[in-house]
């Protein structure tokens, strides 16, 4: 089923210059970009983006990071484009991740691990609309 999904290069990547090599692995996936910009979160537009987890205890130190730097924003589009990008991604604590995935390769700390991606159709929905709106999306 074709799909799309939002992508996000967190602050962590984009300082750390990592744009391209994260950009290289979607489209080495087959995936397609079909919208991107570079954005500054505030504290307050982190925590609507996060707000699954509020009640966490890494909620209010995740949206500290995410509003810390710029963050490239994505939508990526194809086939499963939800589940394929999750396993690009790999496991949220980068110890777990399978070799060869972006998080393997890159990340750093279970916090500062690169790269965001949407969970299901429904989160998809919401986090696209939350970044971009219809004419955003090509
Ligand atoms: P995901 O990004 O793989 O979907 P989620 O469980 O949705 O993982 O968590 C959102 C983000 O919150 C993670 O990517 C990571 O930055 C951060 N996070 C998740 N679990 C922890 C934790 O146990 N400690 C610190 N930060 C965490
Ligand atoms: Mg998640």
């Amino acid at each position: 089923m074709k799909q799309q999904t939002l992508a996000i290069i967190k602050p962590d990547g984009v300082a750390r210059k990592l744009i391209g090599p994260v950009v290289s692995k979607i489209e080495n996936e087959g995936l397609s970009i079909t919208a991107m910009k570079l954005i500054r979160m505030t504290k307050e537009q982190a925590k609507g983006f996060y707000k699954v987890h509020e009640g966490k205890p890494f909620y209010g130190s995740l949206t500290d990071f995410m509003s810390s730097g710029p963050c490239v924003v994505m939508v990526l589009e194809g086939e499963d484009a939800i589940s394929r990008y999750r396993k690009l991604m790999g496991a949220t604590d980068y110890r777990k991740a399978d070799p060869g995935t972006i998080r393997w390769e890159y990340a750093t700390d279970i916090e500062k691990n690169v790269v965001h991606g949407s969970d299901s159709p429904e989160s998809a929905a919401f986090e696209i609309s939350y970044f971009f709106n219809a004419l955003e999306i090509v």
